[in-house]
C-alpha cells in the first residue's frame, strides 16, 4: 500500500469518526451505549443488553482466538500436514451442548424481562393515550382530566425560520403529560385515525397506537427521577409525523396531587359555562341559529 493511499484512508477514517461524533452530539447523546433510562423496565432492558453484549464479546474472543491461534500454529511454513479425521462424536456433542446452554442462559432473563413488561396489573394511575394526526390526547381515567398535547408554538413558528430560536426544537409541547414518580402508571394506547406510536426513550417502552385496538404498557418512574422526558411519535403517520412530540413531566407525589387538584378545580370552574352553552344549544334554535348550522 502506497503512502498516499494510507494517508487517504486515514483521513477518510477521521472524517467518518467526526461525522459519527457530530451525529451523536446532535441527537443529544454524548455516549455510545444505550441510555439507562429512569424506569425499572428501562433498567431491565439495559442490563439485558449489557449481558448479551458481554456474552457475544466472550464468544467472539474465544472463537476467533482459537481460530487465529490454530492458523498460526499449523501454518504451512512450519511443515504441518493437515490432520486426517472425519468424525468426532465427542466434539459434536460439545459444540451442540455449549451453544444450547448459552441460548437458555440468554432466554431466561429475556423472557423474565418480557413478562415484566407486559404485566400491567395493579396500576395506581390509568391514562388513555389517543394519537391523532398530529397531536396526542391524554385522559386520566380515575381523575377525569383530559389534556390535548400539541407541538409547542415556538417550535411551530421556527419550522420555516430560525430553528435555533426554539428551545428543544420539535421536542416540546404546549401541555405535557404530567405523571407521578414512584407510581405504577398504566397507559391504554389507541389512535383516532392512522397508526402512531408512543415512545419516550428514557421510559424504556414504545407502543403502537392503532385505530380500533387498545394496546397497554406501564411505566413506573424511579422516585428520585422527577423531571422532563421527551419523545416522539415513532410510526410514520403522515406529513406532520415529525411534529407531534411527546413530553412527560414527572413530578413528586405532592406536586402531582397539587396538579390534579388544580386541573379538577379549573374543570369545575369551567363547567357552569359549558352547561350554559349546552342549554342554549339544546334549546329551540332561532331561525338565525338554524341558518348558521
Ligand atoms: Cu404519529
Amino acid at each position: 500500500m502506497g503512502a498516499t493511499t494510507k494517508r487517504r484512508l486515514a483521513s477518510a477514517a477521521l472524517a467518518i469518526g467526526a461525522l459519527a461524533a457530530s451525529a451523536t452530539a446532535r441527537a443529544g447523546y454524548d455516549q455510545l451505549n444505550l441510555p439507562v433510562g429512569v424506569t425499572p423496565i428501562s433498567q431491565t432492558a439495559y442490563d439485558l443488553h449489557m449481558l448479551i453484549t458481554w456474552i457475544c464479546v466472550i464468544i467472539g474472543v474465544a472463537v476467533f482466538g482459537v481460530m487465529f491461534l490454530s492458523i498460526y500454529l499449523h501454518r504451512k511454513s512450519r511443515g504441518v500436514t493437515p490432520a486426517k479425521f472425519h468424525h468426532s462424536t465427542a466434539a459434536e456433542i460439545i459444540w451442540t451442548i455449549i451453544p444450547c446452554v448459552i441460548l437458555v442462559g440468554m432466554a431466561y432473563p429475556a423472557t423474565k424481562g418480557l413478562i415484566a413488561m407486559e404485566d400491567t396489573s395493579e396500576a395506581e394511575v390509568t391514562i388513555k393515550v389517543t394519537g391523532y394526526q398530529w397531536k396526542w390526547k391524554y385522559e386520566y381515567v380515575e381523575d377525569g382530566i383530559t389534556l390535548w398535547s400539541n407541538l409547542d408554538p415556538t417550535s411551530r413558528a421556527a419550522i420555516h425560520g430560525d430553528v435555533s430560536a426554539a428551545e428543544n426544537y420539535l421536542l416540546s409541547v404546549d401541555q405535557p403529560l404530567v405523571l407521578p414518580v414512584g407510581k405504577k402508571v398504566r397507559l391504554l394506547i389507541t389512535s383516532d385515525d392512522v397508526i402512531h406510536a408512543w415512545w419516550v426513550p428514557q421510559l424504556g417502552m414504545k407502543k403502537d397506537a392503532i385505530p380500533g385496538f387498545v394496546n397497554e404498557m406501564w411505566i413506573r418512574i424511579d422516585d428520585d427521577k422527577a423531571g422532563i422526558y421527551r419523545g416522539q411519535c415513532a410510526e410514520l403517520c403522515g406529513k406532520d409525523h415529525g411534529f407531534m412530540p411527546i413530553v412527560v413531566d414527572a413530578r413528586a407525589a405532592d406536586g402531582y396531587a397539587a396538579w390534579v387538584t388544580e386541573r379538577q378545580a379549573a374543570k369545575t370552574a369551567a363547567a357552569p359555562a359549558t352547561a350554559g352553552t349546552l342549554a342554549q344549544a339544546t334549546a329551540q334554535p332561532t331561525p338565525a341559529a338554524r341558518a348558521a348550522f
